[in-house]
Order: structure tokens, then C-alpha cells, then sequence
């Protein structure tokens, strides 16, 4: 068959990220023997004119759409991307028949394709199922008993399976370079999967609780890949956490080292998982720069959002890091059951204690289905049970919701290493596109030591 991918994510906030999704699926799909065009819409102008003419001169059969982001997930000034992907579907189905997927899309399966009116959407991976799915309507076969298939229309569907091998993504027919260029850095998954129950989040659900590795020798191949088709000099690892299992972490890194392999990165990583051993064998394999899904400086927040690790191992972490030269990011998950204005001061004390060399912080967490703040949500009122969560509501615990704005704007404007993007703290759009017109390689919060003052742009 003829089948056009489509990248619908033009987010170019915090820096445009490679859809590294779809070239997954190219590989399986070109196996499969299906003739495959790529229209990524992030750099597009128009967009719409983008697609009329990818339709025009390729007329697919099939079009496959990766829905990566559902909306920017940031209070108060929360961007939703539905009404984009419903204009993509539309003018794409008078063509062929449509399929969307993605994580965006995985979190909501049924209400997101009643919503954009596609023909059908597959939840979770699609290396698999997508191969399956288009001969099926090659045949003219009923597709409804496929794993992780929604068919138009219908009330329910046999969730996904995970796959048991994770391949090599599949970059050629993909704008690596421009990426490369404007993000400053490509992307690499070493692993999907986390077997942890922070109270909010999606990634367990999105990726499952099982860690599923993937070999490191087509880990390197690719990271060879990328380095000498490709040019590229920074990577990020998307891992869920990329240093556990540690024994897996360190065998990458000895055998990155040992390749010789000219790149710098950085990952998040947990704090409970970082001895000063495998510190030594990331930095001698090019690591750069940290990030730490912290999410609060209060033991009683790290407990109320059943976080794996203690506000001591981030004091660890933390000092690891400095000692060890490297620089280092916390971020910051304000609002959370039982935060008060108490816990908040203590999350800025811990960080100024911690001397980090940036703190990222969102206000308001969003709620997703079937996490345990969804049902706490439920418990206190704040949602009900059925409401759709399409379109975000953010809990922001009862007692700090009408001053959670000022105090950590005034709070984080006091401090130089601060990063607020919901409440424009050190990040608005226009600061993050002047910053990368100086073609920084990896994370831009590294940029922050130059800054000599806090920047606010107040909210309109
Ligand atoms: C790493 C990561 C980041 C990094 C990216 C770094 C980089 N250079 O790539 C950073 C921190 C920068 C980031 C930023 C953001 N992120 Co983010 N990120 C992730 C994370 C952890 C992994 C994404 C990834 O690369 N996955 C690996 C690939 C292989 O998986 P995949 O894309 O899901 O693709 C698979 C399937 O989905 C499926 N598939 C994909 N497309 C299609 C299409 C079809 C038709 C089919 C059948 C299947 C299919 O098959 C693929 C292969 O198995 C996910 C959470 C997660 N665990 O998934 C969040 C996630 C994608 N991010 C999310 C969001 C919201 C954002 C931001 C908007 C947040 C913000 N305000 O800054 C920005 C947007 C950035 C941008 N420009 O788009 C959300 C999106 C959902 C939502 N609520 O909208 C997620 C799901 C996290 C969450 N909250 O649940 N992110
Ligand atoms: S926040 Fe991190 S550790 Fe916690 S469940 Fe999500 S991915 Fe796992």
C-alpha cells in the first residue's frame, strides 16, 4: 500500500523534539513491503497546505498519524492540540483511510478518535500491530480483535499488547539534521518501561511496568549511526529513567566508551539508582547534564505523591553531581494532595540547599484517567467519575489554589537558577527562541548560569 506518516506535533516548546515515534514504525512497515512517504508538519509553514500537497502527489491509501502530545500540559496557559489533529484527519480522510496513534493519543483512545472522526486509532506501540492493522484493510478484514485497535464507532477495544523486541528506529525518510540543528540534540531509547507508582503520572501506563531492554549493540549502531550519517554531537535518552536497572546503565556506558563514540547527552535519572560508579562510567561515556523528576523538596509531598525516593537521596544526588562536575536539573511538580504554602517554602529551601544549576517548575498537575490522583481528584470533588480529561483540568490542592501563583512567581523571581514556564519565569516562547538562535547543544536550562538576572514576563 501507499502510506504517508504524518508528525502532527508542531510544539517547538522548551525546543522541537524528533519524531522519533513514527521512525519506529517505519522499519515494520517497509518490511512489510509497504511504500512509505514521511510529512513531518513541525517546521511547516502551512501546514494545510503542507498536507494538501503530500496527499496530492502521494495518494495514499493509508495515513498514518502520530498524535505525540494531547496539549502542553502547562497551568494556567494550557495549549490543546485536538483541534489541529481534527483538521489533519479531515482533510487527510477524503483521501485514504486514516489512523491515529502516539502516547498523546494512548492516554484517551476512544473519546480522541470519536473526537477527531479518524477510522481508526491504535492505542500503545504500533511496530506490530500497524503491519496487521493496514493488511487487514488491504483485505477488507475485520480489525476489531487486534490489540490496541479502536475502530470508528466502537465502545471498547482489546487492549495493547507490549512488544517483546524493540528494533531500531528507522531515521532516513526523517529531517534528522533540521532537528539536530534547532533542537540541539537527537533522540535515543535505550528502553521502554517503568515499574513505579508516582500518583500522577501516565509513563507506567504509556510504556508498562515490565523494563524491556533493548540490546546495547543496536543501541550503539545506532548511536554510530546518528554520529557519522547524521553529524550529530548531542543526544537525549527518552527513557522513563535511564539509570535503572544500573547494571544496564553501566554496561552502555562502557560499551559507549569503548566505541569511542564522539557524542555528549544527557537522561533523566532517578536519584535512588546514582553511585558515584556509574556516575564515572556516564561521564566517561559523554554525559553531560542530569535532570532529576524530583518533583518536590518535602518529605510529605514526596510521600503524598508516592515517589520512590526520599528527600535525602536527592541531597545525595545532588552532591554526587556537584562534587562530580556536572551539571545538574531538578523539576519542580507544585500542587500536588497536601501541598500547602509550608511544603512549597520547603521545596525552594531543599533546592537552594541543593545548588542545582536549574529548577523547572509546573503549577498544577494535569489529570489523566486511571492514575491514583484521578480517584483523589473523584474523592475530593474536583472531577467526577466519567468527566472526560480531554480537556485538562489541573489539581491544584484546595489550600494554596488561590495563591500558589504569586507566592512561587515571587519565590522562583527571587532566585537566579528558577525556571517557571507556566507563569513565565526565566521561559517564555520568545526567550527559549533567542537562546537557541545561538544553536546551544542540549539542554537549554544549562544556558541559565549566563543570565544575570531573573526575567518575568507577567501573564496576559
Ligand atoms: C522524553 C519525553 C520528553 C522530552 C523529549 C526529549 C527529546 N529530545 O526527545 C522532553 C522533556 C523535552 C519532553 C517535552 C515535552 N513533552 Co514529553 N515526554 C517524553 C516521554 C517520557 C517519552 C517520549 C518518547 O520519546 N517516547 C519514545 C517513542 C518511541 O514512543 P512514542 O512516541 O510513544 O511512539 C510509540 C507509540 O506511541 C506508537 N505510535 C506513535 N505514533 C503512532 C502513530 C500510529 C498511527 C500508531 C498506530 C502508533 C504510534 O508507536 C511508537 C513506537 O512504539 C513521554 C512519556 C512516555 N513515557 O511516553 C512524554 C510525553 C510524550 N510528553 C508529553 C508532553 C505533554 C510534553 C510537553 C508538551 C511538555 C511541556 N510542556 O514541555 C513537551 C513537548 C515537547 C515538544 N516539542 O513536543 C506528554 C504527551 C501527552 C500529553 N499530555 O499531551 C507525554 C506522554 C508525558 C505525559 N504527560 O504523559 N518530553
Ligand atoms: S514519575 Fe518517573 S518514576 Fe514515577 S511513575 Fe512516572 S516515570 Fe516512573
Amino acid at each position: 500500500m501507499n502510506v504517508l506518516l504524518v508528525s502532527a506535533n508542531r510544539e517547538r516548546d522548551p525546543y522541537p523534539v524528533f519524531p522519533i515515534g513514527l521512525s519506529f514504525l517505519a522499519g515494520p512497515l517497509a518490511r512489510a513491503g509497504h511504500n512509505l512517504s514521511v510529512l513531518d508538519l513541525c517546521f511547516e509553514k502551512d501546514p494545510q497546505a503542507a498536507l494538501a500537497d503530500a496527499l496530492a502527489g502521494n495518494c495514499p491509501d493509508a495515513i498514518i498519524v502520530s498524535l505525540r502530545n494531547l496539549d502542553n500540559v502547562t497551568w494556567p496557559d494550557c495549549r490543546s492540540y485536538l483541534p489541529g489533529l481534527r483538521t489533519i484527519v479531515e482533510t487527510c480522510r477524503v483521501c485514504g483511510t486514516v489512523i491515529v496513534g502516539g502516547s498523546g493519543f494512548s492516554l484517551m483512545p476512544l473519546e480522541i478518535l470519536a473526537a477527531v472522526g479518524a477510522d481508526y486509532g491504535v492505542a500503545g506501540e504500533g511496530e506490530e500491530v500497524l503491519p496487521l492493522l493496514l493488511a487487514c484493510i488491504d483485505s477488507g478484514a475485520d480489525a476489531s480483535g487486534l490489540p490496541g485497535v479502536v475502530v470508528a464507532g466502537a465502545s471498547s477495544f482489546v487492549p495493547p499488547r507490549l512488544i517483546s523486541r524493540i528494533c531500531s528506529p528507522e531515521r532516513s525518510l526523517f529531517n534528522v539534521d533540521r532537528y539536530h540543528r534547532e533542537g540541539g540534540m537527537a533522540n535515543v531509547q535505550t528502553k521502554r518501561g517503568c515499574p513505579f507508582s508516582c500518583s500522577y503520572c501516565t509513563y507506567p501506563h504509556l510504556e508498562g511496568r515490565v523494563m524491556r531492554l533493548r540490546p546495547i549493540e543496536d543501541i550503539l549502531a545506532e548511536i554510530s549511526s546518528l554520529v557519522n550519517d547524521y553529524g550529530v554531537s548531542y543526544l537525549y535518552f527518552v527513557d522513563d529513567i535511564f539509570n535503572y536497572p544500573t547494571d544496564f546503565a553501566s554496561q552502555l556506558c562502557r560499551a559507549m566508551k569503548a566505541a569511542r563514540l564522539p557524542v555528549n547527552w544527557s537522561a533523566f535519572i532517578n536519584p535512588d539508582f546514582i553511585t558515584v560508579e556509574l556516575m564515572d562510567d556516564m561521564l566517561a561515556a559523554g554525559c553531560d547534564a542530569v535532570e532529576f523528576g524530583s518533583d518536590s523538596g518535602s518529605q510529605r509531598m514526596l510521600k503524598n505523591l508516592r515517589k520512590s525516593f526520599t528527600v535525602e537521596d536527592l541531597r545525595m544526588a545532588s552532591r554526587l553531581c556537584r562534587d562530580m562536575g556536572v551539571d545538574f536539573a531538578h523539576y519542580m511538580l507544585f500542587g500536588g494532595s497536601g501541598e500547602t504554602r509550608e511544603t512549597i517554602l520547603e521545596s525552594f529551601a531543599l533546592m537552594d540547599e541543593l545548588r542545582p544549576t536549574a529548577v523547572i517548575a509546573m503549577t498544577g498537575i494535569r489529570i489523566y484517567p486511571d492514575t491514583a490522583l484521578y480517584h483523589t481528584a473523584i474523592a475530593e470533588g474536583i472531577i467526577t467519575a466519567g468527566q472526560s480529561m480531554l480537556e485538562p483540568v489541573f489539581y491544584i490542592s484546595p489550600s494554596i489554589r488561590d495563591c500558589c501563583a504569586e507566592l512561587i512567581t515571587s519565590e522562583a523571581m527571587k532566585r537566579k537558577n528558577w525556571v517557571v514556564p507556566g507563569l513565565q519565569v526565566n521561559a517564555s516562547s520568545a526567550m527559549l527562541d533567542a537562546i537557541r538562535l545561538f544553536k546551544v547543544r542540549g539542554p537549554l536550562w544549562k544556558m541559565i548560569k549566563g543570565l544575570g538576572r531573573s526575567h518575568h514576563r507577567p501573564l496576559s
